[in-house]
């Protein structure tokens, strides 16, 4: 064992930045969490020990595949697929698959890197990893998707396993996927259902996980409120994104007497000054999960909505912005716009939508702001929710994992909340708590393990 009592952060992330030249998404994400970690290690000083920072940051492995696949002409693609396989010390891999034309190893290291601290957060056995490819599902066939999902899962299979690494799904990547490529695993080979999560309830898959990130951002955020002794009831909310995460925050959001006054996505926003209701919200479901198509479609059903291109929804005044679309949707202008708005907190459905100078101005602001390695982390939970299911043959129902999924989130933001040391600041700091946490958890076990 190697003491050493002091971690320089400079020079941390100067060695960081030599060794990863080129991936600011993923430096990012690991300056936003030494900004707590540092300062708690020189007061915890046993956790300085043995490059336990260093080793936390490196993925264990990076597998970069080919993806050959034909489309509907006859003419031959070839994307890149990965997996990062990040830290495996609380359990297997674990962590989704990400289809979007921007995915490249920084944003996956990122992922994965944000994971860890999730997982861990989630108090179960999982470890973490991200995945994915820089194919771009707009714009194709059915039979495309279909296509390109068996060629992916075809190279990624023998480095996954219920017991190795378990993907699931996150942009780009919903139960339509997951089903091809559930159905080209079992086509290929002998595998267990606990291979990969956010299987369909029909051969698998756990109730409630489809619903369950954007369920648990608004369990974390009724939380957020209780602390304060306030409550969600009319709570005028800004989401961002119309996909898994986006919709089902609405849906709770609405299920629970908030307001929902926009929605999202990569062309604009949709303004809806008097709320969302909710056959508005089964509509927009069907156009995006079902049919597949862009938000502003919308209009044809309802002429009378407003629809903003280019634009985003941070500039509308509000209670609560709840971003749910991708990483670094808000930075320090939309914070500022956010703030002077009156929203007084923010909630993370996505990972990372928030930039390190945006939440500065959170933080000056007075602004909540609780990160998605907290806030997020029911989806994932719930996909450790599937693994036992599957482990035990059995299935709970739609109520007990709901309560199941209501109980990690409390605890998640129980712990976040208690290890804040917010004495000195203006509002509760859950980042500061959900890194401190993370971090522990997963240092302790590789202390354990020894080197
Ligand atoms: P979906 O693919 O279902 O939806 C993504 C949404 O975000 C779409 O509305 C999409 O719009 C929008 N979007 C994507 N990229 C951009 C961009 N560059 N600018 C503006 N809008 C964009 O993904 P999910 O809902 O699953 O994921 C959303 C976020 O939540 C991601 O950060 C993901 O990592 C995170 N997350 C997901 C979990 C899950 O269980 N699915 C769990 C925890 C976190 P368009 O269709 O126009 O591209
Ligand atoms: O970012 C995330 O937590 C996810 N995309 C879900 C991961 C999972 O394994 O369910």
């Amino acid at each position: 064992m190697k003491l050493s009592t002091t971690i320089d952060f400079a020079s941390f992330m100067q060695r960081l930045e030599q060794k990863n030249p080129g991936q600011p998404e993923y430096i990012q994400a690991v300056y936003e969490v030494l900004t707590d970690v540092i300062p708690w290690i020189q007061e915890n000083p046993h956790y300085a020990q043995d490059s336990l920072l260093e080793r936390i940051c490196e993925p264990d492995r990076i597998i970069k595949f080919k993806v050959t696949w034909d489309d509907d002409h006859g003419n031959v693609h070839i994307n890149r697929g990965y997996r990062v396989q990040g830290n495996n010390a609380l359990g297997p891999y674990k962590g989704g698959l990400r289809f979007h034309p921007t995915v490249n190893e920084s944003i996956l290291k990122f992922l994965a890197f944000e994971q860890t601290f999730k997982n861990s957060l989630t108090g179960m056995p999982l470890g973490s990893g991200k995945g994915g490819s820089d194919f771009d599902p707009k714009g194709k066939s059915e039979t495309e998707i279909k296509r390109f999902c068996q060629a992916f899962i075809t190279s990624l299979l023998p480095f996954i396993g219920k017991d190795k690494d378990v993907p699931a799904g996150d942009i780009g990547v919903g139960s339509r996927e997951i089903s091809y490529m559930f159905g080209q695993m079992k086509r290929i080979a002998t595998i267990a259902p606990g291979t990969l999560t956010g299987k369909s309830v029909v051969f698998g898959g756990s109730n409630v996980r489809l619903e369950a990130t954007g369920y648990g951002a608004v369990y974390f955020l009724q939380h957020m409120l209780d602390a304060q002794k306030d409550s969600i009831v009319g709570k005028k909310c800004l989401v961002s994104g119309s996909g898994n995460v986006a919709l089902y925050a609405a849906e709770k959001l609405l299920a629970l007497g908030a307001k929902v006054i926009t929605l999202s996505d990569s062309k604009g926003y949709l303004h809806l000054p008097n709320g969302l209701t909710s056959p508005q919200l089964k509509d927009i479901m069907t156009l995006r999960f079902t049919k597949h198509q862009p938000l502003a479609h919308i209009l044809k059903q309802y002429p009378d909505l407003q629809f903003h291109s280019g634009k985003t929804p941070w500039h509308t005044p509000a209670d609560v912005a709840l971003p749910c679309a991708t990483e670094n949707e808000i930075d320090v202008d939309d914070a500022r716009a956010l703030a002077a708005g009156k929203v007084k907190m923010v909630v993370e459905g996505a990972n990372m939508p928030v930039s390190p100078t945006a939440i500065n101005v959170f933080k000056e602001k007075g602004v909540a702001y609780a990160p998605g390695k907290a806030a997020n982390a029911g989806g994932v939970a719930v996909s450790g929710l599937e693994m036992s299911q599957n482990a035990m043959g059995y299935f709970w129902t739609h109520d007990e994992v709901d309560q199941k999924l209501q109980i990690i989130m409390q605890n998640i933001h129980e712990q976040c909340y208690r290890f804040a040391n917010s004495e000195s600041d203006k509002v509760v700091n859950y980042a500061r708590g959900a890194n401190i946490v993370g971090f522990k958890k997963i240092a302790d076990a590789m202390l354990a393990f020894g080197v």
